[in-house]
């Protein structure tokens, strides 16, 4: 057994310090290791109290999540170290730098007393987990902060900083210098005043202002906030527990309802999400030599909203950019849409004005490629058509310095074509950004045939420095996510023709999860953008049916939102049924001699999914994705997917691959060939009995 927990005497202070790098999870050893170190604690007559602190970058992050695939969980368990800790013959102290979070905060609340550094962060971060703090936290957080802060930090999952743990009761003290030295003086002030040991399972929760009503706002906050997860309901249940049950009572209830989510298909969607979003930074085959870029220095080429929302990443990281514009009129225009989108941040009170001001200051502008020269990174984000492309890059080309990354974000087109076009491939690469670019997360990091392995690493590192979700991918029409969402809108669409309506089918998409319905997506973004992105891809189906409905409202300029009419009508944002579009998709369909036909709500879900789900697999064996989780994490960061399904090729893998094929297969026998072949990956793996998960860790 290794021995992650160690003890040591310190002037009559039992220092017991877990050490299990990277983030002194709570695993079995620590546990085990963690449990013998408060016997000794207990039987050492030499001693008068004791301070828990960690090694390392942070105190303990919380219990080891890769366990919770392997049940039952091996003794001792976390709740049962939190009551023992409490249940210590004498006084201990949590001593907390880095993190304190899930079981780590959980295991501090045992503790009698908590001090920690000013930079330390505090959190029960298990809702985003899918799971609630099942080791007593949903019993002590509400006795030590009260029931509605304990509520807000539950159900959010956020981590909050020393100063508000210290006003709320979570922290008796902050710690200014060194954290054990700090601990220990706290220690000798809590014996010499003799300080009555807190024990929290004994304490009353405070119930002032704490109502049935309370509960019941937080349930209709959470139907809108959290719409579709299990967890944040049965974190509610626990702290109305907590005030009206006695601890022992309550105790049972959160114990009961931490193994209802843990074996939840929620939590293990969610679960499978956390690993797979750290998974995308490992790059296989990368040599340990490969050196990061040094770049400071930020261009955007192109102040159209896609430019804009790039340009806002970078300045709410605090770092300068310039956007560039051919003219000065649409430089202005470009700048407008930035101090607006601020402007709409700060009568919204999410942004003080300081802060837009501050923002603005970073921001340069220009219509000279001489004033970008010395850019180390530059972002083309002009009109998504290949000539104009080419054009911009042959001017990077000759106006940039040597080393500088040349990168597009291009959301189709391909990167080798326009890589080729400079005498630099090798600095070339797509970043491809989601709209609205400053909001969502996610980031392709598309890799062109000569893309150097430290332009990529060097991008994959800016992904985090502007806080986005980095995944790399490779070079084919719409690269992972868009070529992966058209055949999901094609069937949406196509059982449009087949008579059901619009506002139906988006019903089903969001009753299933989804953020938004496949109809309101492709409204927003526009029916035009839809039309001319289909119209560039040299290898569109040769079929009259394929995006029919999105050609004909294109030749009406019906283009969404942006026209005020498209699949749907549009009040302001607010999307209404159109009766007009099933005269259309009626007119249509007689044209295409397509039959009407009532379909279920099943086969809405599953032509949607499956559809996308078969492009997953060719993806896969394509090589286009390194991994399935990396296919999950660009559709639970980029396309409104719920983290709850754990993305598409996680959500194959539940419901079973055979059964996918199947269903595909049957879809075959009634639709034909041309979308309905399953993919030789996914009859492959139906054969071997393996998942796109397995599949994936043999193949990396
Ligand atoms: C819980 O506590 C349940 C209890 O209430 C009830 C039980 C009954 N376990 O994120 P990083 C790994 S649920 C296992 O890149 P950072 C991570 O996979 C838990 N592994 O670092 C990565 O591995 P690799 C509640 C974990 O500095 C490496 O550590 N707690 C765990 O950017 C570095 O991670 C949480 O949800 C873990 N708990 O951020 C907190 N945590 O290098 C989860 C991390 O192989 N953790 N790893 O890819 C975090 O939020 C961040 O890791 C933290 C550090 C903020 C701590």
């Amino acid at each position: 057994m290794l021995n992650p927990t160690h003890y040591q005497v310190i002037d009559q202070i039992a220092i017991i310090t877990i050490d299990n790098p990277p983030v002194n999870a709570m695993s079995f050893d620590v546990r085990q290791s963690l449990s013998k170190a408060i016997d000794q604690f207990n039987s050492d007559v030499s001693v008068k109290a004791g301070i828990l602190i960690c090694k390392g970058r942070t105190f303990i992050a919380g219990a080891d999540i890769s366990e919770f695939d392997h049940l039952p969980f091996k003794d001792p368990w976390l709740p049962e170290i939190v009551q023992k800790i409490e249940d210590a013959n004498k006084p201990i102290v949590a001593a907390i730098h880095g993190s304190a979070l899930g079981g780590g905060l959980e295991v501090a609340m045992g503790c009698h007393f908590r001090c920690a550094i000013e930079s330390a962060k505090f959190g029960l971060p298990e809702v985003t987990l899918g799971l609630l703090p099942g080791a007593t936290g949903t019993q002590r957080l509400p006795r030590l902060a009260g029931a509605k802060k304990a509520l807000d930090m539950m159900l959010s999952g956020k981590p909050i900083n020393a100063k508000d743990a210290f006003n709320c009761g979570i922290l008796d003290m902050i710690i200014e210098t060194d954290l054990q030295e700090g601990a220990i003086a706290f220690v000798k002030e809590i014996l010499d005043i003799q300080t009555p040991i807190k024990r929290l399972s004994q304490i009353n929760i405070n119930s002032n202002g704490v109502s049935t009503e309370l509960f019941n706002d937080y349930r209709n906050q959470i139907a809108k906030k959290s719409r579709g997860f299990f967890a944040p309901k049965q974190i509610i249940k626990c702290v109305e527990a907590a005030v009206e049950l006695s601890y022992e009572d309550a105790l049972k209830i959160e114990n009961s309802l931490f193994l209802e989510c843990l074996n939840s298909d929620h939590s293990k969607a969610q679960r499978h999400l956390f690993f797979a979003e750290r998974e995308i930074s490992n790059i296989p085959n990368k040599s340990k030599d490969t050196k990061i870029r040094e770049i400071n220095t930020f261009a955007i080429v192109g102040a159209g909203t896609m430019g804009c929302g790039i340009a806002m990443n970078f300045l709410n990281a605090n770092i300068p950019v310039t956007l560039m514009e051919v003219s000065q009129e649409g430089l202005d225009r470009g700048i407008d849409i930035i101090r607006n989108n601020y402007q709409a941040q700060v009568s919204k009170g999410r942004l003080s004005q300081e802060q837009m001001e501050h923002y603005l200051k970073l921001l340069n502008g220009s219509t000279d490629y001489a004033d970008i020269s010395n850019a180390d990174l530059v972002i083309e984000a002009v009109f998504e058509n290949m000539t104009i492309k080419k054009e911009v890059f042959q001017k990077l080309d000759g106006a940039c310095k040597p080393g500088a990354i040349l990168a597009t974000n291009t959301s189709t087109l391909d990167i080798n074509v326009i890589a080729n076009c400079t005498s630099r491939p090798e600095d070339v690469i797509g970043l491809h950004f989601f709209a609205p670019a400053n909001i969502m997360p996610l980031l392709e990091i598309v890799r062109g045939d000569k893309t150097s392995d430290d332009v990529i690493a060097t991008s994959l590192k800016m992904a985090k420095t502007i806080r986005k979700v980095g995944v790399l991918v490779g070079v084919c029409f719409g690269f992972v996510g868009n070529r992966m969402f058209l055949p999901y809108v094609r069937e949406a669409e196509h059982m449009m023709l087949e008579g059901v309506s619009a506002k139906h089918i988006d019903q089903v998409a969001c009753d299933w999860g989804m953020a938004m319905g496949p109809h309101a997506v492709t409204d927003l973004s526009g029916q035009d953008v839809f039309f001319k992105l289909n119209d560039e891809w040299e290898d569109q189906p040769d079929d009259p049916n394929y995006f029919r409905i999105c050609k004909v409202l294109f030749e009406m300029g019906r283009y969404g939102q942006k026209s005020g009419r498209g699949i749907f009508k549009y009040e302001g944002r607010t999307a209404i049924e159109d009766p007009e579009m099933a005269d259309i998709a009626r007119r249509e369909a007689d044209e295409l001699g397509i039959k009407q036909r009532e379909i279920s709500d099943n086969e809405i879900i599953e032509r949607m999914l499956y559809a996308m789900i078969n492009e997953g697999a060719l993806i896969l064996e394509q090589g286009i994705a390194l991994r399935a989780g990396d296919i999950d994490v660009i559709f639970c960061n980029g396309y409104g997917m719920p983290r709850y399904r754990g993305g598409p090729m996680f959500y194959a893998d539940l419901i079973g691959l055979k059964q996918v094929y199947e269903t595909i297969n049957s879809y075959r026998e009634r639709y034909g060939d041309r979308y309905w072949t399953p993919a030789p990956l996914l009859e492959q793996l139906v054969a071997e009995n393996k998942t796109f998960a397995e599949w994936s860790k043999e193949n990396i």
